[in-house]
């Protein structure tokens, strides 16, 4: 007896993933898809982040289960913002993306960035296109984090660790912990310090960014 298989999600997944990397290579975008934890800053880490690229060279997919929250947010930073609602979808997949994608004007932008459903775990198995990975996670969710979660931080091209402004007031967090965890887990990945709120940090953040552009 022939037994049917349908072939993994992912793989169906995958495809569509490889086609709009091939299609933001082919417009001179560099993607990047922004992972992390409800609440860990990625929205307001990209608020500071495009002005200081270029504004009119940055875009953003931005995918929550609700609401256009986030895209008024950015709208601020630039005119080229779509919102992506999942309904009950605990991570953006490629085929969100591919309509994400036709929804921008994308003549002229080189950063793609694709602010991911906050969820630690799930939007490490699901590849949307992107050129490159990088996973947040703030000093407020505690020094365990990296060590409970290690799969998102596996996968990441880099790694920032957020809201440094607040160190101060948290008692007995071990930076140097999380530090221990990153290095057995993923020991390529740079980590950056940065604070959106003071601006603290952002200047290697950027430099990486646009050192990933030229590469
Ligand atoms: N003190 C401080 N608060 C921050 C920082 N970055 C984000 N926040 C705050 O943390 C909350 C969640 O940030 P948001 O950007 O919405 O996180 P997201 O859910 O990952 O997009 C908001 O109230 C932000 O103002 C930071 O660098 N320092
Ligand atoms: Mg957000």
């Amino acid at each position: 007896m022939k037994i049917n298989v349908v072939e993994s999600v992912l793989k169906a997944n995958d495809a569509v993933a490889a086609e709009n990397r091939r299609r933001l290579s082919a417009a001179g975008v560099l993607a990047v898809n922004v992972m992390s934890a409800p609440g860990s800053g990625k929205t307001l880490l990209l608020e500071r982040t495009i002005p200081r690229l270029a504004p009119e060279r940055c875009a953003v997919l931005v995918g929550d289960l609700q609401t256009t929250r986030d895209a008024e947010r950015l709208g601020s930073a630039t005119p080229l913002v779509t919102q992506i609602n999942t309904g009950t979808g605990c991570h953006l997949t490629a085929p969100q993306v591919t309509a994400g994608l036709d929804s921008l004007a994308l003549d002229g932008v080189r950063y793609l960035f694709i602010e991911n459903v906050g969820n630690m775990v799930c939007p490490a198995g699901f590849d949307l296109g992107e050129h490159r990975r990088v996973v947040l996670v703030s000093v407020t969710e505690g020094d365990d984090k990296v060590a409970k979660y290690p799969t998102l931080f596996q996968v990441a091209d880099a790694i920032l660790l957020t809201k440094v402004d607040l160190l101060g007031v948290l008692d007995g967090y071990r930076r140097e912990r999380v530090y221990e965890d990153i290095s057995r887990i993923n020991s390529r990945a740079p980590v950056f310090e940065v604070a959106a709120r003071t601006g603290q940090g952002l200047d290697p953040w950027l430099a990486w960014l646009q050192a990933q552009r030229s590469a």
